[in-house]
């Protein structure tokens, strides 16, 4: 069976779970806190980080769009991305959005745990949550109450649900909710589907200093 190295509250490790109980792929799910010294993750990844798909050969599979991508290959069904070209780039360009989005949010959370945190900095990654959050609410206005690209549940969703629940953990001063009525009722929708439900990103006592 596979194993996945996952942490409580990661945006990337929960856009893997959610596709492998989207695709009935059984997994057995193994907790850590990726920031702390008795990590596994640099037995599996040379970059240290998680999600980790551990193969049953003891084989790591890293980086949430690369294990996305490897699903899809592995386990085609259902599949998550859309039929066309045109809807698998639209689908892969809300991927690249949503996990900028994430990666803006890592970068303000440690910011903010520095002795002097430096304001630029903290309003440079606002800036990349903001405008990612607004270019996913021209999506989800322009899907008018489905999915995001083609009808279809699929990667689009998941990346843009994982980011926008993310927020509520770790950035929740930003109520993007109030600003972007049609993103949050995409969001409340995807957070009601059982994968989503299963996977509530919850937050994680960090006790070691990591920055
Ligand atoms: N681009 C990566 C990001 C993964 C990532 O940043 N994971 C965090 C946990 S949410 C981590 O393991 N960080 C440990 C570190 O950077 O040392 C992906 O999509 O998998």
């Amino acid at each position: 069976m596979y194993q996945l190295i996952s942490a409580t509250p990661s945006p990337y490790a929960r856009k893997v779970r959610i596709a492998l109980i989207e695709k009935g792929i059984p997994f057995e799910l193994r907790t850590e806190v990726p920031w702390h010294g008795d990590t596994a993750t640099p037995a599996y990844n040379p970059l240290q980080k998680l999600p980790v798909l551990v193969l049953p050969s003891g084989a790591g599979i890293y980086e949430s769009r690369f294990i996305l991508e490897w699903l899809e290959v592995k386990h085609p069904e259902p599949p998550l991305l859309p039929d066309t070209k045109e809807d698998v780039l639209a689908a892969r360009q809300v991927e690249v959005i949503a996990d900028g989005i994430c990666d803006a949010v890592v970068l303000l959370f440690f910011e903010r745990q520095r002795e002097a945190p430096s304001e630029p900095w903290i309003a440079r990654q606002r800036r990349k949550v903001e405008g990612g959050v607004r270019a996913l609410a021209e999506r989800a206005e322009a899907a008018d109450g489905g999915f995001l690209v083609a009808g279809r549940f699929g990667l689009a969703d998941i990346a843009a649900g994982t980011a926008l629940r993310y927020l509520a953990v770790r950035f929740a001063e930003f109520d993007w909710a109030a600003e972007y009525p049609a993103l949050a009722a995409m969001s409340a929708r995807l957070e009601s589907r059982p994968s989503f439900a299963a996977t509530t990103p919850v937050p994680q006592a960090i006790t070691e200093k990591v920055v």
